[in-house]
């Protein structure tokens, strides 16, 4: 067994009215056979802070906390030991927080987020904004999958600024013709949402003369708040893009859902509907059959300071049908009565398939027993989806569904 280590009430009364109304409109899903098995979840890392594994390669590239402090870009080949730092030490880009790497559909380019070396040490030494992921002056990079060769692709606003610009998780389209990100544009002095004012960034990417150009950058706000953003993923034919965000007027940046959005029309589609639980990290399985994603559902978390989520925030690892049909809960790190429960209270972050489509390289960062994070993990999850079309008589509900739940064979209720 591998054990790892006073909102206004009205206000109040809306999100409560709103959780009663989602649970009581949930439709009776249509019954389908079982649809994945969960084969094996161990750790393969001990490090890891987003991730992205390339199709084309084979290689998986994440971050590692160095030494110094600061993030760097790492890869690793998941079938063996090799591993490479690829921006540690170059003099190329500067020497602080650098993570959020993706690979570009051809194996030949990492794209990642670095901060500006002119950013104050003890900004990112008494605050968590610069680190990867939260972005905070950071600027957009290209590197060659050697780590021989980089380019700043976009950037942010100069430090200091009263715009506090933040650049988080580049993701590449299908045909590695787009380039999406999440930005945050400006602060709000709205205390609830402080997280500030947040786009989804589409721009055209291209090589010429084999350096990398990108054009036409478009700026996305759906929703009715335009808050916070996360750019996830493109579909297979790059007509739709997955990402998460608070777009429901009074939902909070913790209460963040995923959506799929037409890059084609504009339309939105709401694939969660958890007006308060926080979902984030969305990504398309290989064959479009499945999305993996990570949910705080069924814990019923009360922050304490909502700009200091990370105290409070619980996740485990989530999968669905690209319809939202499905959704199925995959791990219970959190859970003393499972074999991946880890000890302490667990986070569980970004994911990538594999080419195959039969494991998840999942992050996960957990407490120890002075109730820090002091452990961040990379974890693969080894499952198979399974195409059996034979029936079964439907389960009556969604609540006696999920207690019907087998370790190892998960039903699609
Ligand atoms: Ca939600």
């Amino acid at each position: 067994m591998v054990i790892l280590s006073t909102l206004v009430s009205v206000v109040f009364i809306s999100r409560l009215w709103r959780k009663l109304s989602e649970e009581t409109k949930s439709p009776s899903p249509p019954y389908e056979d079982s649809w994945f098995k969960l084969k094996e979840i161990k750790i393969v890392k001990d490090y890891g802070k987003s991730v992205d594994w390339s199709h084309a390669n084979n290689l998986i590239a994440t971050a590692r906390l160095g030494d110094d402090g600061y993030y760097d870009v790492i890869v690793f080949d998941p079938d063996g030991d090799w591993e490479k730092c690829l921006t540690c030490n170059r003099d190329e880009i500067p020497q602080k927080h650098i993570g959020n790497p993706a690979w570009h559909p051809s194996g030949m380019y990492i794209v990642f987020t670095a901060e500006k070396s002119d950013t104050p040490d003890i900004l990112d030494h008494t605050t968590r904004a610069t680190v990867p992921g939260r972005g905070l002056y950071h600027d957009l990079y290209l590197m060659t999958a050697d780590g021989e060769n980089f380019w700043k692709l976009y950037s942010s606003s100069d430090f200091p600024s009263e715009l506090n610009n933040a650049i988080i998780h580049p993701q590449f389209s299908s045909d590695g013709r787009l380039l999406m990100w999440a930005e945050r544009l400006r602060p709000d002095n709205d205390p609830r949402h402080n997280w500030g004012e947040w786009a989804l960034m589409v721009a055209d990417f291209e090589i010429v003369n084999g350096s990398p150009r990108i054009d036409n950058i478009r700026r996305l706000q759906p929703g009715e708040q335009n808050q916070f953003y996360e750019s996830h993923a493109f579909t297979h034919n790059d007509t739709r893009i997955l990402f998460s965000g608070n777009l429901l007027e009074d939902q909070l940046p913790t209460g963040m859902d995923i959506y799929e959005y037409s890059l084609i029309d504009g339309s939105l589609n709401r694939l969660t509907n958890t007006f308060n639980d926080w979902d984030e990290h969305a990504h398309y399985s290989p064959d479009g059959r499945a999305i993996a994603w990570i949910s705080s559902r069924g814990f019923e978390i009360e922050y304490r300071d909502y700009d200091r989520w990370e105290r409070d925030l619980i996740t485990e690892l989530w999968i669905m049908k690209p319809d939202g049909s499905c959704k199925t809960r995959l791990t219970y790190f959190n859970n003393p009565s499972y074999p991946e429960y880890t000890g302490g209270r667990t986070i569980v972050a970004d994911s990538s398939w594999s080419p195959e489509g039969d494991r998840l390289i999942v992050c996960i960062t957990y407490e120890d027993k002075r109730g820090n994070l002091a452990y961040r993990k990379l974890v693969m999850v080894k499952l198979e989806i399974l195409n059996s079309s034979v029936s079964k008589p439907p389960l009556k509900n969604h609540m006696e569904a999920r207690v019907s739940f087998q370790r190892g064979e998960f039903y699609c209720v």
